[in-house]
C-alpha cells in the first residue's frame, strides 16, 4: 500500500512532514496540491473539510497535523531514524520543543504572511506588531536554550527539528533573526545543511516568487 502525501512544496508544514519522510527514505505518492488540478483539490477538501495541508492517507486511514503524521510514520513505519525517542522524558522534551515552534515561531510568522495577502484596508496592524514581538521574544528564547545543544532537543535529530527547520527558515525571511542571536542562526545553519530538509528546501525553490512578502536572495 502506497503513501499518499496530499501537499505542496512551498508550505511550510508540508516540509516538515517531508523531512521526516526523507530521514527514513520512506516512500510515498505525491498528491500535490494545485488550484489547476481541480481532481486533488477536491479529494483534499473531501478528506479534511478544514483544508489545511498536509494529510497523509495511508489505506483506509487518513492522517491530519504535521505532527501526529510524524508520530504516526513512526509508530507505523519506522526506520533508521527515530524521531521521537523511546524515552518518555526525552520524547516530552521533543514534543515540547515541536509545540513551540508551532505555536511560538510558525503562527506568528504565518500571522504576518497571511496579513500581508489582505487587501490594505482589512490588515491588522496590531495583530502583526503582536507577531513580531512574540517572533524576538521566541528568538531571544531559543538563543538561551540552543547555548547547549546541537538540535531542538539535544543531541539527537527529532521531530523538533523537523519542526524547526522550516519554521525557522521561513520565521528568518519574515522577520529577521538578529544577528546578536548568533545560536539561532547557527542552528538554523545546521537545519538547512541536513539532508533531508535540504532536499525540501530545493525542491520548494521554484515556488520563490510566490512568497507574499518578496522571497530574499539567499536561504
Ligand atoms: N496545524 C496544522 C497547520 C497546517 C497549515 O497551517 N498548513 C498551511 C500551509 S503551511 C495551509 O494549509 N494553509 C492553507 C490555508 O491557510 O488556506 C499542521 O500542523 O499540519
Amino acid at each position: 500500500m502506497t503513501l499518499k502525501l496530499y501537499a505542496h512544496p512551498f508550505s511550510s508544514y508540508c516540509q516538515k512532514v517531508l523531512t521526516a519522510l526523507y530521514e527514513n527514505g520512506t516512500p510515498f505518492e505525491w498528491r500535490t496540491l494545485s488550484f489547476d488540478d481541480s481532481q486533488v483539490m477536491a479529494e483534499f477538501a473531501a478528506l479534511w473539510p478544514i483544508k489545511r495541508m498536509p494529510v497523509l492517507v495511508d489505506g483506509d486511514r487518513t492522517i491530519m497535523e504535521s505532527t501526529i503524521i510524524i508520530e504516526y510514520l513512526g509508530q507505523h513505519y519506522p526506520g533508521p531514524v527515530s524521531l521521537l525517542p523511546a524515552d518518555a522524558d526525552t520524547a516530552l522534551q521533543v514534543r515540547f520543543m515541536d509545540r513551540f515552534f508551532d505555536l511560538y515561531v510558525s503562527t506568528p510568522q504565518q500571522k504576518i504572511v497571511f496579513d500581508a495577502m489582505r487587501p490594505e484596508a482589512e490588515r491588522d496592524a496590531r495583530g502583526v506588531a503582536d507577531a513580531r514581538a512574540m517572533l524576538e521574544t521566541s528568538y531571544a528564547w531559543l538563543d538561551k536554550a540552543m547555548v547547549n545543544r546541537e538540535w531542538a532537543a539535544g543531541d539527537r535529530f527529532s521531530m523538533a527539528d523537523c519542526a524547526a527547520a522550516p519554521f525557522l527558515f521561513y520565521a528568518d525571511w519574515t522577520h529577521r533573526i538578529d544577528p546578536a542571536f548568533a545560536n539561532v542562526i547557527a542552528y538554523r545553519q545546521r537545519l538547512l545543511a541536513r539532508p533531508s530538509f535540504a532536499r525540501a528546501m530545493n525542491e520548494a525553490r521554484p515556488y520563490r516568487p510566490l512568497f507574499p512578502l518578496g522571497a530574499p536572495d539567499r536561504d
